[in-house]
């Protein structure tokens, strides 16, 4: 298939194009290079050494990839609706987004910048869809914080919750209610708007996939080569729990536990990130109505990751005040059957993976800059 990868420099977007292309498919890299010019305003890094695209890319197409990269920032619509035209994907895979919570609530600044390149920049690719490429299946990253992380509905289905309607006594589905926690998480709620309206008026082939939160850095497809080096965040605004505890054990700083640490949240691993991505991409739903997959493998409290990074590596656990909003204690249970019906087998969180990612931690140690450790805003 042609598939368009929308963020294909990031995180996640960097490992599932090599993933699709050594599928075999012809993947079309689509990103602004926005990631590595907010590691600069904010002076971090990525932990690991990252080489520009273009190396990357060339040692990719040299294993035989059929990869191409565009640098279009997808909020310009005139560009990205004339790439849509020229290639007419079969597949669009939208990760181009910017994601962090923190980084969302910092000042009005990235608030606003939040919320225009998000919305502008999802509403664009639908309408350049509609336009230029009705057939195309748009395959979109969500995330499990639309839906809030509680179990005041009972466990989280994929997406619709069914309910009784009073006055009728009929029973429906509705989208679930969204309870989003940050600007970031907000912008994704309004995505979910978005695709409910283009698929019931022009038919758009939507799977909307809301994945929990990433862990790990490498992929079997980065470790081909030290060029393909996938990033890996750890600061205060970019880094997420799990990676920061682990490169915080690597590097002999204390685990920040935010809280209780009795926050629970659903967890996947970065190869599973990918493998979830093919399946949605070569399993497409029909056209009738938004499909909603949670793309999760396990769910954990931040407090036992805390305690499990001192237990495995002696490290030493810090409580600090939460900089955030949020409940300090919840209970989460995630439905995770769309994928699983489609092959998803998840890698759950073992042992030997957190060596993996430590080792890598540990190696890259001298890049990480300790006063990048606790830059998250209040709010
Ligand atoms: P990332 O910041 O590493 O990657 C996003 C990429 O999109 C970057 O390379 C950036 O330059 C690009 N981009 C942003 N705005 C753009 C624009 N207007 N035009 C073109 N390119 C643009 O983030 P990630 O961790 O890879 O996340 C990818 C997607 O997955 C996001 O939408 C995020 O919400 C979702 N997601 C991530 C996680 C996680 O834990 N990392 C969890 C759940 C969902
Ligand atoms: N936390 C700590 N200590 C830290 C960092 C975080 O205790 O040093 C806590 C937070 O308070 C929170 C939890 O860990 O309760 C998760 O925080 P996070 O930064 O790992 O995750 P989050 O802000 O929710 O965002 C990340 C990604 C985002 C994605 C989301 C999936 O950045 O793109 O959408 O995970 S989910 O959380 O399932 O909604």
């Amino acid at each position: 298939m042609k598939i368009m990868v929308l963020g294909a420099d990031g995180f996640c977007g960097w490992p599932t194009s090599l993933k699709l292309a050594k599928e075999g498919h012809d993947i079309i890299m689509i990103d602004n290079l926005s990631r590595r010019k907010i590691d600069r305003e904010l002076e971090s890094n990525s932990l690991t050494n990252i080489h520009s695209i273009y190396s990357r890319l060339k040692v990719a197409q040299d294993l035989g990839y059929s990869m191409y990269f565009i640098n279009c920032d997808i909020t310009n619509y005139k560009e990205i609706s004339s790439y849509m035209l020229q290639h007419v994907p079969d597949v669009v895979v939208h990760f181009a987004e910017q994601r962090a919570a923190p980084y969302s609530m910092n000042s009005e600044k990235e608030r606003r910048y939040t919320v225009d390149n998000n919305i502008i920049g999802t509403h664009n690719v639908l309408n350049a869809i509609v336009d230029h490429s009705p057939n195309t299946h748009l395959v979109h990253l969500g995330t499990m914080g639309v839906y809030g992380y509680s179990k005041e509905f009972g466990a989280i289905p994929e997406g619709y919750l069914n309910v009784k309607i009073n006055s009728t006594q009929k029973d429906t589905d509705i989208l679930y209610p969204t309870n989003p926690g940050s600007v970031y998480h907000m912008t994704k709620s309004i995505d979910q708007l978005l695709f409910q309206f283009y698929n019931k008026n022009w038919g758009i082939k939507i799977t909307d996939l809301h994945q929990g939160i990433v862990w790990g850095t490498q992929t079997e497809e980065t470790e081909i080569d030290e060029q393909l080096t996938n990033r890996f965040d750890y600061d205060g605004m970019y880094g997420t729990v799990l990676n920061r505890f682990i490169s915080q054990a690597a590097t002999g700083n204390e685990i920040t536990v935010y809280g209780t640490g009795g926050q629970r949240r659903a967890f996947i691993h970065i190869q599973d990130t990918a493998k979830c991505v093919q399946l949605a991409a070569e399993n497409p739903p029909d056209s009738d109505k938004v499909r909603i997959f949670n793309q999760v493998a396990e769910v954990h409290s931040v407090k036992d990751l805390a305690l499990m990074m001192e237990k495995l590596y002696q490290a030493k656990v810090k409580f600090l005040d939460n900089p955030r909003k949020e409940l300090a204690e919840n209970q989460l249970e995630v439905d995770n059957t769309g994928l699983k019906s489609l092959g998803f087998e998840p890698i759950k969180l073992s042992n030997r993976l957190v060596d993996d990612v430590l080792y890598i931690a540990q190696q890259m140690k001298d890049n990480m800059k300790k006063e990048n450790i606790l830059t998250s805003p209040r709010w």
